[in-house]
């Protein structure tokens, strides 16, 4: 996947995609991550970027030139016919697991990172398929939400988590939250790692994560739960939690 990040900050991008399993898939070549900065799209001597807003009011407003400009060099310069332009965006539709899934089928993304107290609006209108929000909170720019998505799409791709460290037990990925994990010490300082992980019968095992994965979702995210399909097995497993609750 081709990644393609438009930004007047691209130094803050070195250090998040220098490390770890984001670094070992940008040298297998499974991601190529790219910044270009709407800058260098102004032709003016003092190169702006911000203007003050048509009708009055504080702060400034993000020019839409230098953003439509460069956009419009990254599709002239790559061939692709599978991308998609996104806007980091409070207003826009909240992130989750699933979009993450669909983002990473494509083959190029095109994030637009605003600063200052707003983008031209024609710029989410014209310019952009569709505007993204991590959440529902206002930051100084659309730089760390990019950074979100990158990462959170990125091991969505085939081959960038390797198969130990696989997304299918992942929260969210099958619609419930994870399981606890445990590793040695069996205890440490009075606490103890549950003994049915010990017992090493994996039958007994699975069902068990499984029960705990039921009952965190329904104790804190019941939200999760409500739009969940529950399986025969679920259900007796739910029937038990709740009895042992009563
Ligand atoms: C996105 C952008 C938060 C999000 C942002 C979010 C930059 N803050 N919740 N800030 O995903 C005005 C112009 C604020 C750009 C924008």
């Amino acid at each position: 996947m081709q990644i393609e990040i438009v930004t007047l900050f691209p130094e803050m991008f070195e250090g998040p995609f220098g490390h770890s399993i984001i670094k070992r898939a940008r040298g297998n070549n499974l991601l190529n991550i790219n910044t270009v900065n709407p800058r260098d799209f102004t032709y003016d001597k003092h190169r702006i970027v911000d203007d003050t807003p048509f009708g009055g009011g504080a702060g400034m407003v993000m020019k839409p030139e230098p953003f439509f400009r460069a956009v419009d060099h990254i599709t002239t310069s790559s061939v692709c016919e599978n991308r998609r332009v996104i806007l980091m965006c409070p207003g826009g539709a909240r992130l989750d697991q699933k979009k993450c899934q669909e983002l990473a089928t494509y083959d190029q993304l095109i994030l637009i990172c605003g600063h200052y107290e707003g983008i031209d609006a024609r710029v989410s209108q014209f310019l952009v398929d569709e505007a993204i929000s991590i959440g529902d909170y206002v930051l100084t720019g659309g730089e760390l939400p990019a950074m979100v998505i990158v990462d959170a799409v990125a091991r969505m791709l085939p081959g960038v988590l390797g198969s130990h460290d696989s997304a299918k037990h992942d929260s969210f990925y099958n619609g419930l939250l994870e399981y606890p994990q445990y590793t040695r010490p069996r205890e440490y300082e009075g606490y103890e790692v549950p003994e049915i992980l010990l017992s090493g019968d994996h039958a007994k095992i699975e069902r068990w994560r499984r029960k705990q994965s039921l009952k965190n979702t329904l104790e804190r995210r019941p939200d999760l739960l409500e739009k969940f399909q529950l399986g025969a097995e679920d259900q007796k497993l739910l029937a038990e939690i709740l009895a042992e609750r009563a």
